[in-house]
């Protein structure tokens, strides 16, 4: 399964945004993380449909839309998205969430179960037909710049070993929350693939470019 790196678009500089798009195309980046949240499921505000619109027009890099928002049903015909994009939407915020997720699928993109540190693995068992794999959060949901709750490495490859077990070998892994050079080494070493970076390891005070280069070189990411 191909590794791939996330940049986590609500840690850019949103007055530098062009060059940043510019620096992500130019280092083959993968996807671009965007954090949809409602206010409601998770206490605080985030990226939204309008963002998402130009940030299509702007880039070919496909979309990873995180949607942290109640009812994720009512919104997603708010969101332009398709083939080779990923969606992933968070198991307690919807009654339904197969119709959900076959809802993103429909519509040619991956879709993710996302599950937050207290949420288990197990939650998917029903929906293993459904995903394309499970986004993980290793901080709670709702801002950038947390530490990794402890237990995230085990869930990771608790989460690994569930999706092995039951047929589902090629379900990706994402990774989302502190996502440092350390902590990812063990994320890859536990099974997951994808890797959003914020704060913790690209919006820094190196350049990008440097950042992303060296996320991949220490990590041991292939290109
Ligand atoms: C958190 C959100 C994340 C953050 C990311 C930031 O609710 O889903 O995607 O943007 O965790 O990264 P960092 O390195 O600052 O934790
Ligand atoms: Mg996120």
């Amino acid at each position: 399964m191909k590794d791939k790196i996330a940049p986590s678009m609500m840690c850019c500089n949103f007055l530098a945004m062009g060059e940043q798009l510019a620096t992500f195309e130019k280092n083959a980046i993968e996807l671009l993380h965007i954090d949809v949240m409602d206010g409601s499921f998770v206490p605080n505000f985030a990226l939204g449909t309008d963002f998402v619109k130009q940030l299509k027009r702007a880039t070919s890099i496909p979309l990873d839309i995180h949607l942290m928002v109640e009812c994720p049903e009512r919104h997603l015909d708010s969101f332009i998205f398709g083939e080779g994009d990923y969606v992933s939407i968070h198991y307690e915020t919807t009654k339904h969430p197969q119709r959900v997720l076959s809802a993103i699928r429909a519509r040619g993109a991956k879709a993710l179960l996302a599950i937050t540190p207290t949420t288990p693995v197990e939650v998917a068992t029903d929906l293993l037909d459904d995903i394309d794999g499970l986004l993980v959060m290793t901080v709670n949901p709702g801002f950038a710049g947390q530490k990794m709750i402890p237990h995230s490495i085990d869930k990771i490859a608790r989460a690994r070993a569930f999706l092995d077990s039951h047929g589902r070998a090629d379900a990706e892994i994402e990774v989302d929350g502190n996502v440092s050079i350390p902590n990812a080494i063990r994320m890859k070493g536990a099974g997951a693939n994808i890797f959003v970076l914020g704060t913790a390891s690209l919006f820094g005070t190196a350049p990008l470019e440097e950042n992303i280069k060296k996320f991949r070189e220490e990590v041991g990411l292939g290109m």
